[in-house]
């Protein structure tokens, strides 16, 4: 039995709607190709989403979850009508473009809210080749859980920028919590789960619980991987295929390289060449160090492919664009740091003592068997310890496809069964589950604050006040320091005001180059980037756990025009 007390669900007027009843059902995403110059509407409103057995309401753009793909060419520029028929206002911020300021889509600072009712009409460029992806920039940990999220597909004008595949496949990922057959639920006053993010019990693929995919012997196909998830890092593997990664957040990478699994941060994107081999049945995986779940299944058929993209799979090639930049990388990683932030949790004791309540025993939320009659820290995981009350939920919540009553879970929870030996650190530096589900739900902005801190200033957060110019580069070192109440990884997104490069992890250079724009900083880690400033402008930069930024982990910088006095 819990016996954490439960947050007040007694009125439901409390909480965003959860009936499906009278919405359209949500569709497949539609495939847009569009011209330079050409313009769209993208309506954001309430569907019914099908998942299994349940029926639950979700938000989509143009009906579809995800919304549609817009597939464009590089240096094309395209005009976006968008209405808002949501539950409250919102923004479309277009993740990894560097476009005009002024359509970036972060509320106050480069538009007004589109109001629900209202429409807001955005200009969006295309300067770069690759992956990309759009979504709400207002309560992103309800709006993007919901199913506000969709892809963009930069083509290229060079026809070998990419090595030769048969299909292009995208793939979203994604979970969300279901509680009795509805989607958990938020509350429109304040967010929740901010200590570890929303962890989700169902897995979905594009949008799909159970995706079937197919492929024909001999196949290469692109896989595009995007993780719209608000906390959940995904290790996609697909065993019994070959995987070769020839991309990242934006573009190709330095080096094409044979991989057996990708790591995705929430926000980041993979570009992944499988080829195909016999016929069979393959899975699609998420492997996590303790479990394996299945994110789609795969059926290879008999029917053969044409040969040109296989023979040419072999060939790893490299992208002549950033083995120029490796030229520069031995001066930039010699070099000290322009800027140093630190990532940091601050959090209440949420269960402290009455004054009088006598003595009280702390233990850590994720490891129930570390206690002290003192406040401290875990000596495990580095944990704030807290009031027993709060500690005695056993740990975990992996995902199973659907609530368990219906008989579905055979199609995600085919995983390595989960001792008792769940040790925290032992996970790459990554909080691949949610392990402290009791206290994690009752977390918010106002007992769990994150923080960015310039360790030059002491500035944090919204404090904060970085001034660049058009053309700079910048190094930037990101610390995760374990001297924090609840050290946990964080997703590091810089706005379109430029991308960057990831310069190196605790000391070592990094092997493959590409652009990017989100990177992952593991507990603990340190992790230097160059930021390659192109774009004037207001731009943020935030932790991508959609309930870290919401509790506080963001600011702003701005970018001078070359030329203009700072
Ligand atoms: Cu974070």
């Amino acid at each position: 039995m819990q016996q954490s007390p439960q947050p007040n669900r007694a009125n439901p007027a409390e909480f965003f709607p959860t009936d499906p009843t009278g919405l359209p059902e949500a569709t497949r995403p539609a495939l847009l190709e569009l011209a330079d110059g050409d313009a769209f509407d993208l309506r954001i409103g309430p569907v019914a989403k099908r998942l299994g057995e349940a029926t639950v309401r979700m938000l989509g753009y143009n009906g579809s979850i995800p919304g549609p793909t817009l597939k464009v060419q590089q240096d094309s520029e395209v005009v976006v009508h968008v209405t808002n028929e949501g539950d409250l206002e919102g923004t479309v911020h277009w993740h990894g473009l560097r476009l005009d300021n002024a359509y970036d889509g972060v509320p106050h600072e480069t538009q007004t809210p589109i109001p629900v009712g209202g429409d807001f009409t955005y200009r969006i460029r295309f300067p770069d080749a690759g992956l990309y992806w759009y979504h709400p920039h207002i309560r992103e940990d309800y709006t993007q859980e919901m199913g506000l999220y969709g892809n963009i597909l930069v083509v290229p004008p060079e026809s070998d920028y990419w090595p030769p595949a048969h299909r292009d496949v995208l793939l979203t990922l994604d979970d969300l919590l279901l509680e009795d057959g509805k989607i958990a639920p938020f509350s429109p006053a304040e967010t929740t789960y901010t200590a570890m993010g929303r962890f989700g019990n169902v897995l979905l693929v594009s949008g799909e619980p159970d995706l079937a995919l197919t492929a024909r012997a001999g196949e290469v196909a692109r896989l595009w991987l995007t993780n719209t998830a608000n906390t959940r890092v995904f290790n996609v593997a697909l065993p019994g295929a070959r995987m070769k990664l020839a991309g990242g957040d934006s573009g190709r990478v330095e080096h094409e390289e044979f991989v057996s699994e990708v790591i995705l941060a929430p926000s980041e994107r993979a570009v992944v060449d499988v080829l195909f081999g016999q016929p069979g049945q393959l899975e699609l995986q998420h492997r996590t160090p303790d479990r394996t779940y299945r994110l789609a299944s795969v059926t290879v058929t008999g029917e053969p492919a044409a040969a040109g993209p296989a023979e040419r799979f072999e060939v790893l090639r490299t992208a002549p664009e950033l083995a120029a930049e490796r030229q520069a990388l031995d001066a930039w990683l010699d070099a000290p740091p322009d800027k140093t932030l630190a990532l940091i949790a601050e959090m209440d004791d949420i269960a402290a003592p009455a004054q009088d309540a006598g003595p009280v025993v702390y233990a850590c939320p994720m490891h129930p068997e570390v206690t002290s009659d003192q406040p401290g820290r875990c000596p495990k995981c580095g944990m704030k310890l807290l009031v027993t009350a709060f500690t005695t939920q056993p740990a975990g919540r992996e995902p199973s496809p659907m609530p368990h009553d219906h008989g579905a879970s055979e199609h995600h929870g085919n995983g390595h069964s989960h001792g008792d030996d769940h040790t925290h650190g032992a996970g790459q530096g990554i909080e691949w589950e949610d392990d402290m589900v009791a206290v994690n739900r009752l977390t918010t902005p106002a007992n769990m604050r994150w923080m960015l801190i310039d360790r030059t200033t002491g500035a944090a957060n919204a404090a904060i006040d970085w001034q660049f110019t058009e053309g700079d580069r910048v190094k930037i070192r990101l610390v995760n320091e374990m001297d924090s109440d609840h050290p946990m990884h964080h997703p590091f997104h810089l706005h379109g005001a430029g991308r960057f490069l990831v310069l190196a992890r605790d000391g070592a250079a990094e092997p493959n180059l590409v652009w990017k724009d989100t990177v992952l900083v593991r507990t603990g880690q340190t992790v230097d980037i160059l930021f390659d400033v192109t774009n004037p402008g207001l731009w943020m930069a935030h932790c991508h756990i959609a309930e870290h930024m919401q509790s506080g982990m963001m600011f702003s910088f701005t970018v001078a025009r070359q030329g203009a006095a700072r």
